[in-house]
């Protein structure tokens, strides 16, 4: 497998999937500032033009969701997602989603400063999503209680980008379990931890 990388962009969470499932993968460094992401050889892998990209065999993979939902099905014994008849799945499907597709914004939103209407625009308020992560958690340690899963590398890197931006979540519950997430040996590194 091919990781399409650079260090300031979302391919670390791509790259902390790989590392828990054990990959074996090469790593495809990309300037941004030269705008290799931007040329048709890289078009041709992510239509967007956006860092992470995935290759694997025919396979291409864009979109740190799919990379990571990709993975988690790739490699099914290191146990990154219930089970495909287990009744724990739809909350998994669900997570994963909801990470990218209401979490993101709205984090963003709130760093950006960005007001717009939460009931059209399709993604609630940051402190909105930090009540659903808070309550998905339930007793922890994971989203999944014992299991760690690729929903605790989406939902978990984003509160770990946020540190990175020197915030943290305001709410106690999520901080430890960012803290429990940081302790894993493939996540995420902060800048001056190694
Ligand atoms: N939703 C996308 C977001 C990808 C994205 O915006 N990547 C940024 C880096 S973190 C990027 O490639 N930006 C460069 C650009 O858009 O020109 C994903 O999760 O893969």
């Amino acid at each position: 497998m091919k990781l399409y990388f650079n260090p300031q962009s979302r391919a670390v969470t791509a790259q902390w999937m790989l590392d828990e499932c054990g990959a074996q993968y090469d790593i495809v460094p990309i300037d941004l500032r030269k705008r290799e992401h931007k040329t048709p050889a890289f078009l041709a892998i992510n239509p967007a033009g956006k860092l992470p990209a995935l290759v694997d065999g025919r396979a291409r993979i864009f979109e740190t969701a799919a990379i990571c939902l990709y993975l988690a099905e790739k490699f099914p014994l290191k146990r990154l997602a219930p089970a495909a008849h287990a009744s724990a799945r739809g909350r998994y499907l669900s997570l994963m989603v909801y990470s990218t597709a209401q979490l993101e914004p709205a984090m963003g939103d709130a760093l950006l400063g960005v007001r717009s209407s939460p009931a059209s625009r399709g993604w609630t308020t940051f402190e909105q999503a930090k009540d659903v992560v808070e309550r998905e958690l339930g007793y922890g340690p994971y989203l999944f209680g014992a299991q760690f899963t690729a929903a605790d590398i989406m939902i978990g890197s984003l509160f770990i980008w946020l540190r990175m931006w020197g915030r943290r979540s305001g709410r106690e519950k999520i901080d430890h379990y960012v803290d429990r997430l940081l302790a894993r040996p493939h996540a995420i590194k902060l800048p001056g931890h190694s």
